[in-house]
């Protein structure tokens, strides 16, 4: 009980905040090959859905959202060409779930490292957080 409280207090401050999009809880795997894949929290404040239209990183080529989906028991990635996010809701990605896949990573990102994104929402424009670059391990 008491944990749990000090955890609720203890969240760290936002990566960023503009246009009512509040990112959070950001971070990249570290890089394997050319490929690695980080994750975002997007919390939309505002009164009217935003929407991530492109999103990009200066390490690497390409950044693409992708969602994993689970069907007869096997994973597939399915390209997305935008992410909503709903007036007052937010969406979580997650391994397992919905990343940016990162292709062309310029140089391997390193446990401990970081690394920039940069998102643009429809409404909100560019906004650019950097994220630990973390184990596999070190997140569920
Ligand atoms: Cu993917």
């Amino acid at each position: 009980m008491i944990a749990a409280v000090g955890i609720a207090q203890c969240a760290p401050p936002p990566l960023a905040v503009s246009g009512g999009i509040v990112i959070t809880d950001g971070y990249a795997f570290a890089s394997v090959g050319s490929g690695a894949s980080a994750f975002l929290v997007i919390a939309n404040e505002g009164r009217v859905e935003d929407t991530l239209v492109l999103a990009e990183s200066p390490a690497a080529e390409m950044v693409m959202p992708h969602e994993t989906v689970v069907a007869g028991g096997a994973g597939r990635m399915a390209h997305l060409e935008t992410i909503p996010i709903p007036a007052g809701g937010s969406i979580a990605m997650r391994s397992g779930g919905l990343h940016l896949m990162m292709s062309g990573v310029r140089r391997p990102l390193v446990v401990g490292d970081s690394c920039e994104l940069v998102v643009t929402l429809a409404r909100a424009g560019v906004i650019r957080v950097k994220v630990p670059v973390v184990g596999f391990s070190d997140r569920p």
